[in-house]
């Protein structure tokens, strides 16, 4: 009984420990950035697998703490989506095209 219960707590723990790891590691993406606002980029990137999303030009709210005034515009970038708290993708990373 007690093994029992010390198994499905270490399965919680694991299950979660997971679910955190992919929420923090962010969905990575080249696109192109066209215009850039204080909270907001519009963008066209390429399909996205791991959402179901196809390639489209669309505007994406920019995660709080990234330098928005660093963004490169026409030019391949590779962006990091994360998920806000609203359950939204957001731009949390916008690097140099690998
Ligand atoms: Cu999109």
């Amino acid at each position: 009984m007690f093994v029992r219960a010390a198994l499905f707590v270490v399965l919680l723990v694991v299950t979660s420990l997971v679910l955190a790891a992919d929420d923090t590691q962010g969905i990575k993406v080249n696109a192109v950035v066209h215009s850039v606002t204080a909270d907001k980029i519009n963008v066209s990137h390429e399909m996205i697998p791991e959402l179901g999303w196809p390639p489209m030009t669309m505007d994406m709210a920019v995660a709080p703490g990234v330098d928005v005034g660093a963004i490169p515009t026409e030019t391949p970038v590779e962006l990091e989506l994360i998920k806000g708290n609203d359950g939204i993708y957001q731009v949390g990373n916008v690097s140099a095209a690998q």
